[in-house]
């Protein structure tokens, strides 16, 4: 498929991109901002971009939808989630082709990501037969306690490059069916890939006569479209999902206006190997989680902490495993790991990688590959034997840099894991169920993602995806995530015929 075909495809030749208020798009009254392909710089668009007054009027038309929308029963509004799934079904290859072109995913990835699309949907979908409230016993004679989940409003998403369309899904998929428009802050790096998925909702709204026009908005823009966002009283909630300084300015501006926010921020995810691993599983999970989407997933595997008997050994047949990696256009078969975002993530490599030589590490790898190579940000993924406490390794550079360290007990292995500001993902390999236990206890992993013999990345829908400290605290996606975007009534009911108080307070 070439590009233009991907476009079409996907329904944006047809409209002018940049602001979409459900089926009213426009280019916006912000300045165009070019969007290139990171496989090789070509220019693929150039999309336009919101004003804030633009901002404003999406928020409004989100705010006129939910009036309707949470009107409409939950399994009426899981229906329309029923019907996108089966469109995203139908354009899984396709928008996985523009994902590949838009942020460099290669091909299994990126069809990977909008599965997880359809899986989210799918779970919706059953959520909207459910979203139960809880019955509780009231203490007063003739009286019912109970807890509903109303909609809570329209959902206001701030999304990064490296998920540009499951993110976005995640949010969308239960904010429509708990009854809460979308309003779309995507990434400058991969507005297209909002636009397509707006596209494609649109059609499935434009059809199905209980749905309100305004469900789906996109204010493409950068930093003072999001905080447009943050500050607007339209949007109950702000899903955030980037940096920890975006998430923190974010999160702020909500939480100056008393709204909600859901932060899903940075990671600085660690992997234990003990001496009773299988090292062969190991090897596989390790160089997934370290070297796949470029090292570029939030959840991307970024520490190493193995035991020092076994050290050697695994390094050497990581750094084996390394030199076969193929690297590449990730359009093409067998290639593993694609471009870079853009050469500002290039020299953030460089960068880091100069910081930990400085600070004592070992490096092997992290090249720039440019022979034979289309014009894009190509490395080589590196890997840094450190010390824990390195400055360099506590923060999160989203690149294939795998920092590796040696634990002598478990509890110091565990310690080391939690050090870090971030609390993401991390996993243990091991064959002792007692440390794998401990791992997952409450004095184990301070993370929201704690794994046993498997990677760090690659999470399932299904369970809540989030994690603590300096990742912001939210959680999206599976499990009772979708409590974030429903308010709750607490009601009492009294059938009978005298007023009882409760704690027993007589007031007469
Ligand atoms: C992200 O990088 O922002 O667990 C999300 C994973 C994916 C989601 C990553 N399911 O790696």
């Amino acid at each position: 498929m070439t590009h233009s075909q991907i476009l079409r495809r996907l329904g944006l030749a047809d409209q002018p991109l940049g602001v979409a208020i459900g089926s009213r798009y426009s280019v916006g009254d912000g300045p165009a901002i070019p969007t290139y392909s990171p496989i090789d710089g070509a220019v693929l668009a150039s999309v336009g971009s919101a004003r804030s007054t633009e901002v404003d009027s999406a928020t409004y038309a989100a705010r006129d939808a939910f009036h309707r929308w949470r009107m409409v029963p939950a399994p009426a509004r899981g229906e329309l989630v029923r019907r996108f799934s089966l469109v995203l079904r139908d354009h899984k290859e396709v928008l996985g082709a523009l994902v590949t072109l838009e942020v460099g995913k290669i091909r299994a990835e990126a069809e990977g990501e909008v599965q997880e699309m359809i899986d989210v949907c799918d779970f919706a979908v059953g959520l909207s037969r459910q979203l139960y409230g809880k019955t509780i016993q009231s203490e007063r004679p003739d009286h019912r306690l109970m807890e509903q989940w109303h909609p809570l409003g329209p959902v206001g998403v701030i999304s990064a490059f490296n998920f540009p369309v499951a993110v976005w899904a995640w949010n969308a998929a239960l904010a429509l069916v708990c009854g809460d428009p979308v309003v779309w802050k995507p990434s400058e790096k991969a507005p297209l890939c909002a636009f397509a998925c707006h596209c494609l909702l649109q059609s499935v709204v434009a059809s199905y006569d209980l749905a309100p026009d305004a469900l789906s908005c996109v204010v493409n823009g950068g930093r003072e479209v999001g905080q447009s966002l943050a500050a607007s009283h339209d949007l109950p909630l702000v899903s955030a999902t980037g940096s920890v300084a975006m998430g923190r300015s974010v999160g702020q501006v909500v939480a100056g206006r008393l709204g909600r926010s859901l932060l899903e921020l940075g990671g600085n995810n660690a992997l234990i190997v003990t001496p009773t691993a299988d090292l062969d599983l190991a090897l596989k999970a390790i160089t997934f989680a370290a070297v796949g989407t470029t090292g570029q997933r939030c959840t991307t595997l970024r520490r190493l902490i193995v035991h020092y008997s076994i050290k050697d050994a695994l390094v050497d047949r990581l750094k084996r495993s390394y030199d076969t990696i193929k690297i590449g256009d990730p359009q093409e078969e067998g290639v593993l790991i694609g471009p870079l975002i853009d050469e500002d993530a290039a020299v953030m490599m460089v960068h880091s990688l100069k910081e930990a030589r400085a600070q004592g590490g070992t490096v092997y790898g992290g090249e720039r590959l440019v022979e034979g190579m289309p014009s894009g940000a190509y490395v080589h993924p590196a890997i840094v034997e450190i010390r824990h406490d390195a400055p360099v390794v506590h923060k999160e550079t989203f690149a294939p840099i795998l920092y590796v360290m040696t634990y002598d007990d478990f509890e110091e292995a565990v310690a080391v894991q939690n050090e870090v500001p971030q609390g993401l993902s991390s996993a243990i390999f091991t064959g002792d169920v007692c440390e794998a236990e401990r791992f997952c206890s409450a004095s184990g992993s301070d993370c929201g993602i704690a794994n046993v013999n498997i990677g760090t990345s690659g999470a399932e829908i299904g369970g809540a995806f989030g994690g603590e400290k300096d990742t912001g605290g939210g959680r999206e996606s599976g499990s009772d995530s979708w409590k974030s975007y429903m308010r709750r009534a607490t009601n009492t009911i009294n059938y009978g015929h005298a007023l009882p108080l409760a704690q027993g307070i007589q007031f007469e």
